[in-house]
């Protein structure tokens, strides 16, 4: 007998044995009828791209590079094709040896589909990984008489991608984590790009380029188990900061406010190194950069952020996209604040080359010199997002360097990681990079090459390409590396003596705190250095505290529950700067998240009116009820198992709900009668939260009664009446403080 078929009698036999196990035939198994699927089986249009969507420009005026031109819609046309553009008979089934045979290599359009597809991700930053980002238009005011940069003239519109990120997360971590976030721009300008590289905090942790491994190593999770991921809240960072004092600035931004921001479209933005300017006549000053939020800085609660981080691990990136989406278009200021370039490079005593230190805006006002506002969400997150690859070396006519050592070091960084992460050095040619100044380099080849170049000659000099490209001077808007004279000096690793001061600034910050942002920024040192293990660390940090401020390091030290050393240097005689808080003025409500708690029964014509004005006024209403579809013809958009209060920044309450009827405690599941003493108790979760986190809160109607029963009636920002327009109104004119800041436990004064 054939081997074949003394193996298919083993084969008959042992499944003799087991036919008893095998399951009886089902509708679906195999062999049995396909069942029908609804698809759409005659090809159609594709859906148009959202209105806010559109692909990057690609415009490239001299036609240097070509190629297929970027394209806004996934899917073009109806017939799926290979990459080639075969067209395909069938994309669901490989091609086998028969229909229950093995998978054949020749089949190309398997190995294509599946190669592509384990490449489709690329390394993510090394920093910055988790970001979002939008497009939108930046509108000079004007800032001839210190830099010729044409994207500053009055009235000129640039073009501009922005891309937020947090720091120390990877690209799937949580948005409201405490970090410092990137707040990076690309002017797509005439004369160029310009990348203004910036974080929403003035400073940097370090003031040397070459300890930026060492900083982000210890922030970065421990290498042994990878935890803790997006988090400063252990032992290696607070390791190095402690020892590396110069860190201890940035640090007190993070452990303040700033490190948790409400969102993206509330941050200030800052280039954070000194830039030198020049103007058309060759005169120079120093300047920094600083983007101020038209809805004013606000951040979270830290509660708050801890359980958006579970709830919405998104919510940033939510936030960008439904505000431009709704039309609320995220909109900031660019300023400057402009010193004289003098041979010292200080200015009111402030080294302005150290990245440590700020220059107060009483000292130095920040003028408008622009208007950036984000108007459009990118189409392809991989595409522009992900792809955009910013560097500071990216400058225009006009902006210039200084030699701030950190500065420095970043010139060479930013080219390097894309050769990593974008796969060679033709980055500039993916769309979301394209310059939509002319192009006409002579950089050739190189992996991923998109551009046809012609001719035959790129090197300088050459007679064979009629000696083209020739270099350009002042008349045709050279870019200027201004001759500043370099000092003849010792080639030395060291630093200037005035970047040893470690800890005046951070003191200047603490002291220009309210007392409510300094209690927050006690509970973030406390809550950090509670989650180190090694005790050598947090009295090592104590000690940096001590140094800043007597009471700020006695308050952590009481929460840790260790003694409050004694400062070893003299505490810094400081002015604080009010401009670095954040409370004590008001702000546009734009954009702002109004929750309406309804039941059946309540007044719907009044929540509908409130909707209206909550929209009217730039503000997004959310109907909250027990349960999804609609209550008294309302349409209701978060129920109280999908809603929480921290989406909210105000709550209304227009009703009470009673508990859903398997909650209700016995003794009340009598004749069905509404109970007055009840409610349901994810609605008293809602108001509990809402006032912890120093939120207004305002109620009419039956929703009085959910005041009276969580116990704040009559208590600071609770607003409580007849008439539905008046309560809204109320409540608006205080949400313009952003919270209750009165309801807090200020203790630290
Ligand atoms: Fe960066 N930084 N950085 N950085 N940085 C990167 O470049 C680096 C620094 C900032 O949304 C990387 O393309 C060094 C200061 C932002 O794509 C990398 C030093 C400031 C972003 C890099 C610094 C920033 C980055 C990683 C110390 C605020 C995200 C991926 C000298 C002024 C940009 C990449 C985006 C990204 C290096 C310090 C801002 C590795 C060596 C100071 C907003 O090149």
């Amino acid at each position: 007998r054939k081997p074949t078929e003394v193996v298919k009698d083993v084969v008959d036999a042992a499944a003799e044995k087991v036919s008893h196990l095998m399951a009886p035939e089902v509708p679906g198994a195999p062999g049995s009828a396909p069942p029908t699927v609804d698809e759409p089986t005659t090809p159609h249009d594709p859906l148009p791209p959202k209105r806010e969507q559109g692909a990057p420009e690609t415009r490239t005026p001299t036609g240097a590079v070509t190629g297929a031109p970027a394209v806004a819609n996934g899917q073009q046309g109806a017939f799926l094709t290979t990459s080639q553009g075969a067209r395909l008979r069938d994309t669901d089934h490989s091609l086998k040896a028969g229909a229950r045979g093995p998978t054949l290599l020749q089949d190309h359009h398997f190995r294509e589909k599946i190669t592509h597809f384990d490449h489709e991700r690329i390394p993510e930053r090394v920093v910055h990984a988790r970001g979002a980002g939008a497009h939108g238009v930046f509108t000079g005011y004007g800032a001839q008489e210190v830099t010729r940069a044409g994207f500053l003239r009055k009235g000129k519109e640039t073009p501009v991608f922005v891309r937020f990120s947090t720091v120390l997360g990877s690209r799937g971590s949580a948005d409201t984590v405490r970090d410092t976030r990137g707040f990076a721009t690309k002017f797509y300008t005439d004369e160029g790009t310009f990348d203004l590289v910036g974080n929403n905090m003035p400073v940097f942790f370090i003031q040397d380029a070459i300890k930026f491994p060492d900083i982000i190593h210890a922030g970065k999770p421990h290498p042994d188990r990878e935890i803790p991921q997006a988090q400063s809240a252990h032992d290696t960072f607070w390791d190095f900061v402690s020892l590396h004092t110069e860190a201890q600035h940035h640090t007190m931004w993070n452990m303040s406010d700033r490190g948790i921001p409400r969102s993206y479209r509330t941050m200030e933005g800052f280039g954070v190194h000194t830039f030198r300017l020049v103007n058309e006549a060759g005169a120079t000053v120093l300047a920094k950069f600083h983007w101020k939020p038209k809805l004013g800085v606000h951040s979270l609660e830290w509660e708050e952020a801890q359980l958006l981080a579970g709830m919405d691990p998104d919510f940033h990136r939510r936030d960008l996209y439904d505000a431009i989406e709704a039309g609320a278009y995220p909109e900031w200021e660019l300023g400057l604040q402009v010193f004289p370039d003098t041979p010292e490079e200080t200015f009111a005593g402030i080294d302005l080359l150290d990245p440590t230190k700020i220059v107060p805006e009483e000292l130095a006002p920040v003028q408008p010199v622009g208007k950036l506002v984000l108007n459009r969400t990118p189409t392809n997150f991989f595409a522009e997002t992900e792809q955009v690859a910013f560097h500071l070396g990216h400058l225009v006519p006009g902006i210039d360097v200084t030699n701030d050592p950190l500065l420095q070091g970043r010139l060479f960084s930013y080219v390097d990681t894309q050769l990593t992460r974008l796969g060679g050095p033709n980055f500039a040619q993916i769309p979301i990079n394209r310059p939509h100044a002319p192009v006409n380099d002579m950089l050739r080849d190189g992996f991923h090459q998109h551009a046809v170049h012609a001719g035959v000659a790129p090197y300088r000099p050459n007679s064979l390409d009629g000696g083209n490209p020739f270099p350009a001077g002042d008349a045709e808007n050279a870019f200027l590396d201004v001759p500043v004279t370099v000092a003849e000096a010792p080639k030395v690793r060291a630093n200037p003596a005035s970047f040893d001061d470690h800890f005046s600034q951070a003191r200047l910050f603490w002291l220009s705190m309210s007392p409510v942002e300094r209690e927050h920024i006690v509970r973030a040192y406390t809550f950090e250095l509670g989650k180190c293990y090694h005790q050598a660390i947090r009295e090592r940090q104590l000690q940096c505290l001590a140094n800043i401020d007597p009471v700020l390091c006695a308050e952590v030290a009481t929460g840790l529950g260790l003694p409050t050393p004694e400062p070893t240097v003299p505490l810094a005689d400081v002015t604080p700067s009010p401009a670095l808080s954040q409370v004590g003025r008001t702000w546009p409500a734009d954009g702002r998240t109004v929750g309406i708690v309804v039941d059946a029964g309540a007044d719907a014509d009044g929540v509908s009116r409130v909707c209206r004005e909550v929209s009217a006024a730039g503000m997004v209403p959310l109907v909250i009820a027990a349960h999804g579809g609609t209550v008294d013809g309302l349409t209701v958009q978060r129920t109280f198992a999908t809603g929480r209060s921290v989406e909210l920044d105000l709550l209304l309450l227009a009703g009470a709900p009673a508990p859903a009827p398997d909650a209700r405690p016995a003794r009340d599941a009598k004749a069905g009668a509404a109970d007055a003493t009840v409610v349901d108790p994810r609605v008293l979760l809602l108001v509990q939260e809402c006032w912890r986190h120093a939120k207004v809160i305002g109620a009419w109607g039956d929703g009085v009664r959910v005041l009276e029963l969580a116990g704040v009636v009559g208590a600071a920002g609770v607003v409580a009446g007849d008439s539905p327009a008046d309560v809204l109104a109320d409540a608006q004119a205080l949400l313009a403080a952003h919270r209750v800041w009165e309801r807090f436990p200020a203790s630290v004064a």
